[in-house]
Order: C-alpha cells, then sequence, then structure tokens
C-alpha cells in the first residue's frame, strides 16, 4: 500500500510526456485546454441548420475541435426543435427556420457569434452571413477556446478585409515545386493530379481556418499542358477536396495557349478566333468547377511569352481572358512582376526597379472590372528588405492585391527562422501618401483608398509533401500569419504571434514566452547577417537563392545591382543623378527618398550610392555598420539553440528535436553568412573592421594548415564564402585524414567543425582526440534545400560542433574523412572556443 502511494507520487511529480506530435495539424491540434471551467456554458449539443458540405465542415469543426479541448463530448443534430440548448451553426438563409430575422445585414463571408438565452434555453450562436462566413465562425470560436481567451457574451461580427484571399502554390505538373522547401507536390506527381488528395483535403482545412478562400494551385510559370481538357477534368478533382471549405480554385495559365493548346495560328489576345477560343475554353472549365475562382497570369516576364509578342498591352491581353470570365463570376490576377532580365549593367539609367510602374502605370483604369493586378509587395523580388512598390500609388482606377511571399525563398528556405509578419505588416502599414493624403498600402489594396471593387492578398504559399507542410516548425506562423492579414491587416503582430504560439505549442507560459521572444525579432536578425541597409539578400541570385554569393548580383542582366566598386556601394535611384526610380513615388515620399539625410537608412543603399564611410543616422559609417550587424545577427543566431533547450520536456521530444536540429544548422549558416559578408566589404572597401574582428579568427584551424594524409587543398568559388577561400578534399575511397597537434591552455572546449555537405554523397567523417573518438557524423543533409548543389560553396557550408571537450597543451586533433559517390568528404576549417 505504501509503496503504492510513493509509486503514485513519483508518477504524478513525473512530468507527463506531450503527446507526439508531426506537425500535420499545424495550430489545429485541438490540444486539452486546463481551465475548461470558462466554456461550461457552451451547451454539448451542436445543431446544423443547413445540409450544405460547408455547413458540415463547420459542424464537424467545432464537434472535433470543442470535444478534444474541452474533454466532454460534443454531438451534432440536424433537428431544429432540438436546439433548446444548443450551439447553433446557421446563416442568414437557414437561420429563418428557427429566428425571425429583422435587418440582419452581414457582409458577405462574415460571421457573428454569441450567446442567445430565452426562458430555458441557452443558445449559442454561430451565424455566418453564408456557409463561409459560418466556417469562419466556427474557427473563430475554436481559436478563443484554444488559447483560452472569453467567448462572446454579446454578440460579436467578424469580417474580412476584401474578397481575395488567396493563396498561390508554384507546383508543377510533375510534382516539383519551384521555390518550394517542404517536399514535393500535395496535388501533382508525375503529370497528373495525384492519386490521393487527402492532403489537399487537409490544405483546404487549414487554410479555411484563416479565413483563406482560394487556392491557385499550379505555378505562375505555367506548364503549357494546363488547359488542356484532360488536365481540367483532373483538377476538378482538386476543386472537389477543397470546396467543403470554401477554399476555391484558380489556375495560372500562359498566354500561349490559345496556340499550344488550341492549335490557333496566333495566341494574340484581340483576335476575334482567340477570343472565342477563351470564351469555350471557360466554358468548359466552368462546366467542371463550378465555382473557379479565376486565373492568375504571368505575362512577358522572365522567358514567358506574353502581349508584346503582337505589339498588345497587358490590359489588352488580361481583358481579353477576363470577359471570358466574366458571365461565371471569375476574375484575372494579372501579375505585375513583369521586367526585361537582360538589362544593361553598364547603363547608369537601367533600373530593374523601375519596370513594375513604367509598364503598368499608363494602363490604370483600362482593365476590365473583374482584372485585379497583383503587385509584389517591393519592386525587385521578395528580398530581404525593399520599399514598397511604388505601382500600389499609380493604379487609382484599378483593383489590386499585395503578392507576398510565404515561402522563404530568399529568406533562407525554411532552414532559418525568419517570422515574417513583421516585414508584412511594414509593407502593410506604409504610407505613399498619393494624392497627399494616407493611403496606406493595406487600404489601397483593400480597395478603400481608391474605392476599388476588387483587391486584397495573395500568399505564395508553396507547402509540401512533409508531414509539418512548411519544413520548419515555425514557418507555420508565416502562413498563418498571412490568412490573419489578409483578414485583418490592422492585427497586431504580437496578437498574431501570441495566438499562432499558444495553438501550436500549447499555453504553458514558459513556451509560450519563449517562442514568441524566439520569433519576433528574427527577421531582424536574418537582415542582420544576410544584407543591411537595403542593399537586398546577398545571396547567390544566378543559383538558389539560399548562402551567401556577393558578387552574382553584379553585371548581369538580371538588374538585382548594388554597384560597389572600392568608393562605394548603393544604386543611385534618385531623379537628380539616378534611375530616376524614386520619382515613381507620389510626391511627399519622393522628397523623403531623394535626400540622402532624410531617406530612412535601411533603405540608404537601396536609394542611394554612398562611400562606404557615408556616416548613418546613429553615427556608424556604412561598412563598420555592415560589420557590426554581421557579427550581432550572426551571435543572436547562436542563441537560438540555448534558449529553445529550455523547452525541454515541455513540447513533444519530436517538434523538439526537429527545432532543435533547425536551429542547430542557422547557427552554423550564419557564421557562414557573417563571415562571407563581413570579408567581401572588407576586401573591396579597403576598410579595416574598427573591432578586428572580420578576417581575423583566432580559434580557426584551417584544414589546408592541417597535417594532410590523402585530403588536397582547392580554391572554393565564390572566394569569400570558405574561410581562407579554401577547402581541402579527398579523392580516395578508402579515405584520408587531417591532423593537428593543439596549444590551447588546459580547459574545456567546443570544437566545431565546418565542412560541406552535398546532395551527390553520404561521407563519413570522425574526430579523434589523441586516438580516442570524439565523435563521428555523416553528411547527408540534403541542403541547399530546393535542388541538387556539388560545390563547396556558400549553399553546402554547414557545421557539427562537439561541446565539453577537454583540452590541454600538446593534443592531437584528427578528422577522418571517407568520400562517397562525388563528394570528396570537403572540411573547410575546424575551430575550437572556450566553453
Ligand atoms: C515562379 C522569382 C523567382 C522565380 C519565380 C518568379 C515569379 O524570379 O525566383 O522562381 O517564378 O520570381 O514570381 O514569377
Amino acid at each position: 500500500m505504501f509503496f503504492r502511494r510513493i509509486l503514485g507520487l513519483l508518477l504524478l511529480s513525473t512530468a507527463i510526456p506531450a503527446r507526439a506530435d508531426d506537425g500535420s495539424q499545424a495550430w489545429l491540434r485541438y490540444a486539452p485546454i486546463t481551465d475548461t471551467t470558462r466554456y461550461a456554458t457552451l451547451p454539448n449539443k451542436i445543431v446544423v441548420l443547413g445540409n450544405t458540405p460547408t455547413d458540415l465542415a463547420a459542424a464537424n469543426e467545432l464537434q472535433r475541435g470543442l470535444t478534444s479541448m474541452l474533454g466532454r463530448p460534443f454531438t451534432i443534430s440536424h433537428q431544429t426543435e432540438d436546439n433548446t440548448s444548443a450551439i447553433v451553426i446557421a446563416n442568414l438563409s437557414t437561420l429563418s427556420k428557427i429566428f425571425t430575422l429583422s435587418g440582419n445585414k452581414l457582409p458577405p463571408e462574415s460571421y457573428t457569434l454569441g450567446p442567445k438565452t430565452e426562458g430555458a434555453s441557452h443558445r449559442f450562436i454561430v451565424l455566418g452571413a453564408d456557409a463561409r462566413g459560418e466556417l469562419y465562425g466556427a474557427f473563430h470560436l475554436l481559436e478563443l477556446v484554444g488559447t483560452e481567451r472569453p467567448i462572446p457574451t454579446k454578440p460579436t461580427t467578424g469580417f474580412p478585409s476584401s474578397p481575395i484571399r488567396w493563396v498561390n502554390q508554384w507546383d508543377n505538373l510533375d510534382g516539383t515545386i519551384e521555390r518550394g522547401y517542404a517536399g514535393r507536390s500535395i496535388f501533382f506527381d508525375n503529370g497528373h493530379v495525384r492519386s490521393d488528395l487527402t492532403r489537399v483535403h487537409d490544405y483546404g482545412r487549414l487554410l479555411a481556418s484563416i479565413g483563406i478562400n482560394g487556392v491557385t494551385v499550379n505555378n505562375v510559370n505555367s506548364d503549357l499542358r494546363t488547359l488542356s481538357s484532360d488536365m481540367i477534368v483532373e483538377f476538378a478533382r482538386i476543386a472537389d477536396q477543397l470546396r467543403p471549405w470554401g477554399v476555391r480554385v484558380s489556375l495560372s495559365v500562359d498566354l500561349s495557349s490559345p496556340q499550344v493548346v488550341g492549335h490557333l495560328p496566333t495566341f494574340d489576345p484581340v483576335d476575334p478566333t482567340v477570343i472565342a477560343w477563351w470564351q469555350s475554353k471557360v466554358d468548359e472549365i466552368y462546366k467542371a468547377i463550378p465555382d473557379f475562382a479565376g486565373f492568375v497570369i504571368k505575362a512577358d516576364s522572365e522567358g514567358r511569352v506574353g502581349p508584346s509578342q503582337y505589339h498588345r498591352t497587358p490590359a489588352e491581353a488580361a481583358n481579353a481572358v477576363a470577359r471570358a470570365l466574366k458571365p461565371h463570376g471569375g476574375i484575372v490576377l494579372y501579375r505585375g512582376f513583369v521586367y526585361n532580365n537582360h538589362l544593361d549593367y553598364n547603363d547608369l539609367k537601367a533600373d530593374r526597379a523601375r519596370a513594375g510602374y513604367d509598364n503598368f502605370h499608363a494602363l490604370d483604369g483600362k482593365f476590365e472590372p473583374n482584372v485585379v493586378i497583383q503587385v509584389k509587395h517591393g519592386p525587385i523580388d521578395f528580398q530581404v528588405r525593399e520599399p514598397v512598390s511604388p505601382l500600389f500609388a499609380a493604379l487609382q482606377h484599378t483593383s489590386q492585391a499585395i503578392e507576398l511571399q510565404i515561402t522563404q525563398e530568399y529568406l533562407g528556405q525554411q532552414r532559418h527562422m525568419v517570422f515574417l509578419v513583421p516585414m508584412w505588416k511594414s509593407m502593410l502599414d506604409a504610407d505613399l501618401r498619393a494624392n497627399n493624403q494616407g493611403t496606406p498600402v493595406k487600404e489601397i489594396v483593400e480597395g478603400k483608398s481608391f474605392h476599388q471593387p476588387l483587391g486584397g492578398f495573395v500568399g505564395v504559399a508553396n507547402v509540401g509533401l512533409d508531414a509539418n507542410w512548411l519544413h520548419h516548425p515555425m514557418a507555420m506562423a508565416n502562413l498563418y500569419g498571412f490568412g490573419k492579414l489578409a483578414w485583418d491587416p490592422n492585427l497586431a503582430t504580437d496578437q498574431i504571434l501570441d495566438t499562432w504560439t499558444r495553438l501550436t505549442w500549447g499555453n504553458n507560459p514558459t513556451v509560450v514566452a519563449t517562442i514568441n521572444e524566439l520569433q519576433r525579432h528574427s527577421w531582424h536578425t536574418y537582415e542582420q547577417y544576410t544584407g543591411n541597409l537595403g542593399i537586398g539578400t546577398l545571396t547567390n541570385i544566378l543559383s538558389y537563392h539560399f548562402g551567401p554569393g556577393i558578387e552574382s548580383a553584379e553585371r548581369n542582366g538580371w538588374g538585382q545591382w548594388f554597384r560597389a566598386d572600392a568608393q562605394g556601394i548603393g544604386m543611385d535611384r534618385t531623379v537628380a543623378t539616378g534611375t530616376g526610380y524614386i520619382g515613381q513615388y507620389p510626391p511627399e515620399l519622393a522628397k523623403v527618398y531623394e535626400n540622402v539625410n532624410t531617406c530612412p537608412d535601411d533603405l540608404l543603399l537601396f536609394m542611394h550610392h554612398v562611400p562606404y564611410t557615408h556616416v548613418l543616422h546613429d553615427g556608424k559609417t556604412v561598412v563598420q555598420y555592415v560589420y557590426d550587424a554581421h557579427y550581432e545577427g550572426a551571435a543572436t543566431a547562436q542563441t537560438y539553440v540555448p534558449r529553445w533547450q529550455t523547452l525541454h520536456g515541455l513540447i513533444d521530444d519530436d517538434r523538439y528535436n526537429e527545432t532543435l536540429k533547425l536551429f542547430t544548422y542557422q547557427a552554423g549558416h550564419a557564421i557562414v553568412w557573417r563571415d562571407a559578408v563581413t570579408r567581401w566589404f572588407q576586401k573591396e572597401s579597403s576598410v579595416p573592421d574598427k573591432q578586428g574582428r572580420v578576417g581575423n579568427y583566432p580559434n580557426r584551424i584551417e584544414a589546408e594548415n592541417m597535417t594532410a594524409e590523402g585530403y588536397t587543398p582547392i580554391d572554393v568559388k565564390p572566394w569569400e564564402t570558405a574561410s581562407n577561400s579554401k577547402a581541402t578534399v579527398c579523392n580516395q575511397p578508402t579515405g584520408c585524414t587531417l591532423t593537428t597537434a593543439l596549444d590551447k591552455p588546459a580547459g574545456t572546449y567546443n570544437i566545431s567543425v565546418q565542412y560541406f555537405d552535398f546532395w551527390s554523397g553520404k561521407s563519413k567523417f570522425s574526430l579523434d582526440l589523441n586516438g580516442q573518438p570524439i565523435g563521428n557524423w555523416i553528411a547527408d543533409d540534403t541542403l541547399p534545400p530546393a535542388r541538387a548543389e556539388n560545390q563547396p560553396n556558400g549553399d553546402t557550408s554547414t557545421r557539427i560542433t562537439f561541446p565539453n571537450i577537454i583540452l590541454k597543451p600538446g593534443d592531437t586533433l584528427t578528422l577522418h574523412g571517407i568520400p562517397d559517390n562525388t563528394e570528396p568528404a570537403p572540411v573547410d576549417y575546424i575551430e575550437i572556443t572556450k566553453q
């Protein structure tokens, strides 16, 4: 008896392990909450008045979520007389079955939540303007319970900011995803729609829970078979999966389709045969997909054909397609991302940033009402920092949607944690001062500023088959945050973050505070170690947009230039002496940017060419700022692992370990970035780092300076992506060794090995101290994430660290490497730091 009590006490005092979690439920985990009493007034019965798949989805979701979170069974009934005490799910038309509605005017897709008590009957009403509104109301109620917040005590209404709240997926029909970093497509495989669309159904649920109402399922670089009759039948299967969730399918289409698919001699958008083709093709689509949302069009951009081939304008092309969609209620999202990628670097007036405005502003007012121009948030391409696109202010008679990128193409590809809501908020809140009035971007795209009928938000999501959708557990905050901002761009960053964290990781205060704090500044940190002062992400833009590759941006036709030379750096975009880009902004804002003294420092190098010694508002020179920011950012990235480790045991092991691995990787890669960028600036500017850090690494032993058996040194390209610009490689199948004698004072150290991990092989490594093993590992990470990369450079450089190693003078350290396939067990350096 006594022992049993002791055992019981022991069991009670042991933390209950969190349940296993593969991340697939994201923020819809419905984990049991601790204080269920405050929801005691929610009746156990759910009465759903309608019978459409969306009505039922709302009821099932409430049942599933409330049962799981509150730990008592909820039942679903369709009997209206059963509603004496019930949660009633209804919309404006179904509710009239039990109540007389007087003057209910809910905007489309909105909801009202609240109790309604009459005598002994206690009802909690989830009233949607329509079926989608019911669903959004149900998810809102579940969110309140999941975050342990009070539920409404009087009717509370929620409504979306704008009608377009879409995600784009850049999925190819073969199953790959352009700029996708979380596995293969959930939609396609091997040229067809997948037979098993379970994940698509689950994706619809996730999207509905954050108010998204449309998905463009295929890449904007559209496969030319997209509009073939066979494919349309297949796309209809995707639409069937998403329909219950109120999510409509749209397609990216290539403007040459009338010619390629329809076999017409032309695709000239004003040709009558082409117009007729679009009409019959659209009619065919609506037969298969009655709620089809419309088309996204990328044309005259990055090798895609377009109306310019026939000397037609984007308006003529967009309108031809839009007129075909109009009778069915469909829309065209025509992308503003039209630019020439063969610019002349020697032309000092050439400027890619000008392209959006130059191509579209004269067309303002010439588009059909069901055309929306989809504008990337900045004028270049989702860099770590850009000004907001001036096109938003220039289109005052045209509906617009802002395109934001959830997939982290230039922002660490879901191997670095970068919480993007603060960046998006800065774009949405940016006040362009069009017509000398307050015109924040969010109000322009909502259609408010210029009284446009349509508008909204498009997020490039690129989820994949990885169980947790985006690969990095933290990255899901971006998908969630995108939906929340599209619903209400006035929501505060902290509110979005805190809600996501609670729903995803639980309400434990330590967990919530730690994760919120990790995420909150992560964009700033990433900016610090990848590209400062508006210069852009200094990544290899000719390759995977992942690791550092600084000069790749210069001297080519892509126009992501920063025009560095020995004296200075930055694009002169002024009206006075530069490309004139600044003149595309409304005058009040242009005046701020034009003057180097009033231009905000974080956009300085985007707008101006300045000497490296130009003094910023905080008193630092440009070059010293770059050094300091990189050291500070990389140092912050080193704190992620120990901060995360404080959560061990407080969250499930699966997601704990997955995140720990990613933070460990990020810490190492942040150092690769730091060293590459700071060394490059020091070389280019010839201005040394005042703190003497750059190029001076006293704790490093370069691999090429160690005693080698079999290993040979090679030059790394670009030079800045390896320490001392060299790696050593082993071309002996049996393996090679690097040995060094240590002269460290006796003590406890961390030993890090910086090596390169290619896709093409799984080299084996082991590290010995005085012949005793410290550790061994296999270079089997799939880095860079997107594709195969088989060179030592900033994409493939990675590190492993062994902590708590006791050293004394005279120790001998030996690294063994065994190559695999075409990966020659490449090594950069070993770094030994005091614990
Ligand atoms: C889908 C950038 C990306 C491309 C992308 C393009 C676009 O250039 O690197 O992968 O193509 O933008 O948005 O169309």
